[in-house]
């Protein structure tokens, strides 16, 4: 009985062959929102699951740059475009050398639900391309980020959709798509958010999603009456969003002991303090050095190849990228006694370490709502560009660190509605999905 989701997922499956990772997020949100098919006939009737699983369009493109010996190279560059029912299409670029349909896809989707949460008016995008920035110069960047704006611009628009970063793209990719943007458009709009401040950024935006990851987490350990507060933590990646979650977690009174890149994991049982984070900061962001230099310099632990996730710890941020907590490394988080799970990645958890943690009951907080924090504060990035106006730190922490509230709340409302109490995975994709599925009604058959 009840509304045929299996069908639903089934065909997504067949039409979209090749895109194991746009299945395993259309699977994971179809699945729990089958309660509210259920609840709402109309949505059925109005077919809403097959339009919100096909994007509104996907573009792709050439993109051709010339490296610093003279040689062309060619990458290919996406947008999709997903949904844009509730706001025009908002979300990252990501520059990796993994980048695929199926990854812009399920970024893309996971997005939908996301930015929903944020109670900003922002539809669902991604884009990205297989361009590998490490080992580039900052000219062969530029000349990149030249060429893969050279057709971006013509789909891009502060009212059409408005891209950010991601993984590979951070302050000075923005800075570099931003400047040929505004040339090719004679037109200085806002057009990406990530901006530097002197150009119309806002305070708070590099540290958003990591901050608002330890939020996150802080609400959720506040349901069980505790705090950050003496938790040791373990976290994933060493780039932008690891580096602030680090940073808040130590304002907040915990301890960080473990960051990592795609070499492997470094393990220094004192903390990443302030100091120790502010050279992680350097060697990443401007020497754009491998993690394994932090375990030399401060007599920290390397352990080549290797996950952080066998580290004893309360609390783990996964921050690096999809399906990084596979189900035998979810067994050895619990094992070892770790109750919180913020992911300020996307989709960090493959579903069988998710069904790991539900089952569980411990306290798991799923990507869509954990890391909203960052399109959040693009969000308000925004409002600020429209209003001609810069927020102060203080004004922009404080609304983000509400809106992590809110999101926490309406995670909280819907699975308690749907009778899955604590299950943030229910919450987060009740609450997202139902607020999208209005708004696609109320617009009719488009
Ligand atoms: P960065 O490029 O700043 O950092 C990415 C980090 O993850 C690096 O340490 C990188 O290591 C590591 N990493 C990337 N790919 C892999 C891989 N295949 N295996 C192991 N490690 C890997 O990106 P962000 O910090 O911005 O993004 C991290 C995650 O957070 C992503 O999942 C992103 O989608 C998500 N996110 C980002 C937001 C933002 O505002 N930036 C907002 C919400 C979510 P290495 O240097 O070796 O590649
Ligand atoms: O995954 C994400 O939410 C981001 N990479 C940030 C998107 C944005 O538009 O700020």
């Amino acid at each position: 009985m009840g509304y045929d989701i299996k069908s639903v997922i089934n065909n997504v499956v067949v039409n979209n062959p090749g895109q194991p990772e746009f299945h395993q997020a259309v699977k994971e949100v179809l699945e729990s929102i089958a309660p509210v098919m259920d609840r709402h006939p109309e949505f059925a009737k109005a077919k809403i699951l097959e339009r919100i699983t096909e994007p509104d369009r996907v573009i792709t493109f050439r993109v051709p740059w010339v490296d610093d010996k003279g040689e062309v190279q060619v990458n290919r560059g996406m947008r999709v475009q997903f949904n844009n029912a509730i706001g025009p299409y908002k979300g990252g670029l990501r520059f990796h050398p993994t980048v695929y349909l199926s990854i812009i896809k399920f970024l893309g989707f996971e997005q939908i639900f996301k930015n929903a949460l944020t109670t900003l008016p922002m539809g669902g995008a991604k884009g990205g391309s297989n361009f590998d920035p490490k080992g580039k110069s900052d000219n062969e960047v530029m000349r990149f980020c030249q060429s893969f704006m050279r057709e971006l611009f013509r789909h891009i628009g502060p009212d059409t959709d408005v891209p950010a970063g991601d993984i590979g793209v951070g302050g000075r990719e923005i800075g570099f798509l931003q400047g040929y943007y505004k040339k090719l458009a004679n037109n200085n709009g806002a057009v990406l958010t990530g901006k530097a401040l002197e150009w119309g950024g806002s305070l708070i935006r590099p540290e958003a999603t990591g901050y608002g990851a330890t939020y996150f987490a802080q609400e959720m350990l506040m349901t069980r009456g505790e705090d950050i507060k003496g938790k040791i933590c373990t976290v994933s990646g060493s780039g932008n969003v690891a580096q602030y979650t680090v940073e808040k977690v130590n304002l907040l009174g915990g301890k960080v002991v473990t960051l990592s890149d795609s070499n492997g994991t470094i393990y220094d049982k004192d903390g990443i303090s302030e100091e120790k984070l502010a050279w992680v900061m350097e060697l990443k962001n401007v020497r754009r050095g491998r993690i394994k230099e932090y375990a030399d310099k401060f007599k920290a632990e390397y352990r080549e190849g290797k996950r952080p996730w066998s580290v004893k710890c309360d609390c783990a941020f996964p921050s690096a990228t999809q399906n990084e907590v596979e189900e035998k490394d979810a067994k050895e988080l619990l094992k070892n006694g770790c109750y919180v799970v913020s992911e300020g990645a996307n989709m960090p958890s493959t579903p069988e370490a998710v069904d790991l943690f539900l089952e569980k009951k411990i306290l798991y907080g799923p990507g869509k709502a954990a890391n909203a924090g960052g399109v959040a504060t693009s969000g308000l990035e925004m409002s600020q560009n429209s209003m001609r106006l810069s927020w102060s730190r203080e004004e922009v922490d404080s609304r983000l660190h509400e809106i992590m509230k809110n999101i926490h709340k309406a995670c909280i409302e819907a699975a308690q509605e749907y009778g899955q109490p604590g299950n943030y995975v229910m919450g987060a994709n009740i609450a997202g999905f139902t607020k999208v599925a209005k708004a696609m009604l109320d617009h009719g058959i488009v």
